[in-house]
């Protein structure tokens, strides 16, 4: 079996599938799509990516399947190498638990990224035409909204987790790192590109998390720096 991530090194949804799959111990070549010259995509990433985007996973010879899938949307991608890869699970058993996992995950990718990825900044430019300052009010704001429902939500679990006789997270969820964090620590990492300081926005339990995170060497492999 072969996996191929095609990815772009600051792309946070892409750093999310890098995470998961260092954490599971897969193997992948990761192939670079350049989103700072698009017009120069190979042209048979256009038709592996219908919308363009990254990340892509193509896995061959998996499971008898003689033709590689193709799984775009890293959320599918990280569920999906969750169920068929059980190892190191990203997401615990108990259905409560998981769906506290899965509300911590999406108040990123669903409610934070996508108000902030490459292509909503590069419309916000062009044609809408905000200066470059404006731009950076809309990033920070959307950010700081989005970390501080995290830390609110971090909050509640700690007080939960509390009231099950469940000892303190390291991490988002327990000691160990899972589908939340893989969203989370990307959003931290790039977090600064617009002059954004996190340590002034009153959210030590998401801090703690990602001092913790960075540690550990599954971030440490999968960081934009590494590729
Ligand atoms: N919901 C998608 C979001 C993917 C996404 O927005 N990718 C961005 C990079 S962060 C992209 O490929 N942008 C291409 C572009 O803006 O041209 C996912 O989770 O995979």
């Amino acid at each position: 079996m072969a996996i191929r991530l095609y990815h772009f090194p600051q792309s946070g949804p892409s750093f999310r599938v890098r995470i998961a799959l260092a954490l599971k111990g897969l193997n992948y070549e990761p192939i670079r799509i350049d989103l700072m010259k698009r017009e120069s995509h190979p042209e048979y990433y256009e038709v592996l990516s219908p919308d363009g985007l990254v990340p892509l996973l193509e896995i061959t010879g998996d499971e008898n399947k003689e033709a590689p899938i193709h799984l775009g949307q890293s959320m599918a991608i990280i569920e999906f190498l969750e169920e068929r890869f059980p190892q190191q699970a990203l997401i615990p058993q108990d259905a409560l638990h998981r769906a506290h996992v899965r509300s911590l995950a999406q108040t990123i990718a669903c409610d934070l990224h996508p108000l902030n990825n490459l292509r909503v900044m590069r419309y916000l430019s062009r044609p809408l035409e905000l200066d470059a300052s404006t731009r950076s009010d809309w990033y920070n704001h959307w950010i700081t909204e989005g970390l501080k429902a995290y830390e609110k939500r971090l909050d509640g679990l700690r007080l939960f987790r509390n009231r099950q006789g469940l000892p303190p997270s390291i991490y988002s969820w327990g000691d160990t790192l899972g589908l939340a964090d893989c969203c989370l620590i990307p959003q931290l990492v790039n977090a600064p590109r617009m002059g954004l300081e996190l340590a002034k926005l009153n959210i030590p339990l998401t801090l703690g998390v990602f001092e913790n995170a960075m540690a550990h060497s599954a971030v440490q492999a999968s960081h934009p720096d590494r590729f």
